[in-house]
């Protein structure tokens, strides 16, 4: 009796532990004073990235080879969905300087 209600709690852990792996996650990075926050960022295919610009300037997040150019108000936001497995520069257009990168895994 006592070994039959262990196994069942057993199996309910595992069909959770199961469930989870693909669910999409928001990756939050912050631009604050002129910077990109983390600079670098590790996301699955399909997890959005979310920039929260904290300035009193605009930004942008712009890749590199053109894939994607997110515009960042003065105390706004952008976002993208991570579409395929790669590795992104990217880079804001009015301040060049502004560096970013983005590594793109497997889901
Ligand atoms: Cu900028």
């Amino acid at each position: 009796m006592r070994r039959t209600l262990t196994l069942s709690i057993l199996l309910a852990v595992a069909t959770c532990a199961a469930a989870a792996p693909d669910a999409a996650e928001t990756v939050r990075i912050n631009v604050d004073k002129l910077r990109f926050a983390p600079a670098e960022a590790t996301v699955h295919v399909g997890d959005e990235i979310e920039w929260t610009n904290g300035d009193f300037v605009a930004h942008t997040a712009t890749a590199r080879d053109g894939a994607w150019d997110v515009a960042l108000p003065v105390k706004g936001s952008g976002r993208i969905v991570a579409q395929q497995v790669g590795e992104i520069d990217y880079f804001c257009r009015v301040h060049p300087n502004m560096r970013g990168h983005i590594s793109v895994k497997p889901k």
